[in-house]
């Protein structure tokens, strides 16, 4: 195969974005049918990309014109998808979640075992991000010694209306969840989301901020901070203590000034400058890796694990309790 024909489904703005990338910016890849239940921005970007619009999704995985997929409609869309793509035998890409909870995941893991080959990447692009990377390297080489704590931030600008307490877990903190396990090479114990003083300018809708603890196997403590409304930027954060030093993820190259007797440096507006480097790596190594028939990167199972702690948060909100994490053995199918 010397091009790999994609299809999109799901044209919102990651979806437009890795459209984009994929014709202005990758090798390999050419997406060449894109679906949304939103036509008329499907097809937009179909005419802008020279690509095939198709009505229901369902179709554009069984085209024989389609040799892999991309799932980048809304989080409930994601399952029934890539059950879909298992289905017909298709290499999928779907952005984070894997689905909406742990059921979910669970049923696309059963499935990609009884098919008998990994065909399922998930789309947590921080493990791509050389911030992140870098932060894994000083830690697998004992430059802080050994990690006792994590501190993170999650910050949005602000999210849209329609938002839940749920969300904060499944869409923003999910993240981290993969993330942290990958960067610790540890599993997690015990988690609980505790409940800070909200803040008051969205009303009562749900509670912003949040903050997740973690208490790692190996006895590491993580919060996280969850604070989706915090007005001034799109903010990343963790450093990592350990026994000798500690280690701060780097913030991405930004102009710096001095005006009007201040000094300062550029925020990112959101995950689409922050973290345009990680998604550019994530999306080439996916097509790299599909074009020599194997699936690579986070898998079905990363995906399962992040939604077992993500059920476990939710249900221990604001009771201020830990909540065992019930991890399931990993299969040899996903080692
Ligand atoms: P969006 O709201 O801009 O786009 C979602 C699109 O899905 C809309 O165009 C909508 O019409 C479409 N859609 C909804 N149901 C559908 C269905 N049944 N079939 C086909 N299309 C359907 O949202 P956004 O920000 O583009 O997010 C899309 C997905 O990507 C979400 O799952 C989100 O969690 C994930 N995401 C991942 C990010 C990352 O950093 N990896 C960043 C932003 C989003
Ligand atoms: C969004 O859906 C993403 O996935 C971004 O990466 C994340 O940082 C943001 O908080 C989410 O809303």
């Amino acid at each position: 195969m010397k091009e790999l024909r994609i299809g999109v489904i799901g044209t919102g703005a990651i979806g437009k974005m890795h459209i984009r990338h994929i014709k202005n910016h990758l090798k390999g890849g050419k997406v060449t049918a894109v679906s949304d239940v939103n036509q008329e921005g499907a097809k937009a970007i179909a005419a802008e990309v020279g690509a095939e619009f198709i009505a229901d999704g369902n179709e554009l995985i069984a085209s024989d014109k389609i040799d892999a997929v991309l799932v980048a409609a809304w989080d409930p869309a994601h399952k029934d998808y890539v059950l879909e793509c298992l289905k017909h035998g298709k290499y999928v890409f779907c952005e984070k979640p894997l689905a909406i909870d742990s059921e979910g995941c669970r049923a696309i893991v059963e499935q990609e075992m009884a098919g008998g080959k990994r065909l399922v990447q998930v789309g947590f692009m921080r493990r791509y991000d050389t911030g992140y990377r870098q932060l894994k390297q000083a830690i697998q080489d004992n430059c802080i010694g050994r990690p006792l704590m994590v501190h993170c931030a999650h910050r949005n600008k602000s999210v849209g209306e329609n938002y839940e307490d749920d969300y904060v877990i499944t869409q923003c903190c999910i993240h981290e969840i993969d993330l942290l396990q990958w960067l610790l090479d540890d599993d997690y114990h015990q988690v609980q989301v505790l409940l800070p003083g909200r803040t008051s300018l969205i009303g009562e809708k749900y509670h912003d901020p949040q903050i997740a603890l973690i208490e790692t196997k190996k006895g590491i403590h993580i919060d996280i901070e969850l604070f989706n409304n915090c007005q001034f930027g799109y903010d990343i954060r963790c450093e990592v203590v350990g026994e000798t030093g500690s280690a701060s993820l780097p913030d991405p190259s930004r102009l710096q000034m001095r005006k009007d007797l201040m000094q300062g440096t550029e925020l990112c507006a959101s995950w689409e400058n922050r973290f345009i480097d990680a998604y550019l790596v994530e999306i080439q190594e996916w097509i790299d890796s599909v074009l020599n028939n194997k699936a690579g990167g986070p898998s079905s199972w990363d995906g399962y694990l992040a939604s077992v702690t993500a059920d476990t948060l939710i249900a221990s909100r604001g009771k201020k309790v830990f909540h065992p994490v019930e991890m399931p053995q990993r299969p040899d199918f996903y080692s």
